[in-house]
């Protein structure tokens, strides 16, 4: 199986580096010009991943062709900027608005190394966002994670994508 996965989140919060930690070596550089999108394939046991990831600004019409015919989200904030948290509900309302209501979607605070015990946005609050986003998905049978990483030193970044393949098949099974 071929699966199209989208990266979202602000600038900076680190998808493109999630990507290349996840693609390592084997990392293939694509680009849709007229999209502003990168994208990179990697083969996971029997099937594809096509992973995007949109450079810098975009509009909506742009974004919306962006995230459509996705298979998955995976949305990344930066736990060390609480902006970037507020905004990521954001992204996944455009995600909930373009993609059929059982599109997994997976949350991402990454830049764990940076996160000292008196720094970066409270757990409590992480919490909080991601219990109110998992209120709204309880009518549907959407499946959602949160996951923490340091794209930069490669942690975790691979849990993220078992998830997401393990989701995946077992949706093709059903
Ligand atoms: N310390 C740290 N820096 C990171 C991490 N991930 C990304 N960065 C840095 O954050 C900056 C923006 O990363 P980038 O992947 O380009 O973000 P994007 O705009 O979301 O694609 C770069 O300087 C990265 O090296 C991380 O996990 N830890
Ligand atoms: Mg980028």
């Amino acid at each position: 199986m071929y699966y199209k996965i989208v990266l979202l989140g602000e600038p900076g919060v680190g998808k493109t580096t999630l990507r290349r930690s996840y693609m390592g070596e084997r990392l293939k550089k694509n680009y849709v010009q007229t999209l502003g999108v990168d994208f990179s394939v990697k083969t996971f046991n029997d099937c594809a991943f096509q992973i995007w990831d949109i450079a810098g600004q975009s509009n909506l019409a742009s974004i919306k062709n962006y995230i459509e015919f996705a298979s998955a989200a995976i949305v990344v904030f930066d736990v060390m900027e609480q902006s970037s948290l507020n905004h990521s509900k954001k992204w996944i309302n455009h995600v909930i608005s373009i993609l059929p209501d059982n599109t997994p979607i997976v949350l991402v605070g990454n830049k764990i190394d940076l996160r000292t015990i008196d720094d970066g946005i409270p757990k409590l609050l992480i919490n909080r966002i991601k219990n109110s986003i998992v209120e709204d998905f309880e009518s549907t049978n959407r499946k959602f994670v949160y996951f923490e990483t340091s794209a930069l030193m490669g942690e975790n970044v691979n849990s993220v994508f078992e998830w997401m393949y393990k989701i995946l098949n077992r949706e093709e099974i059903e």
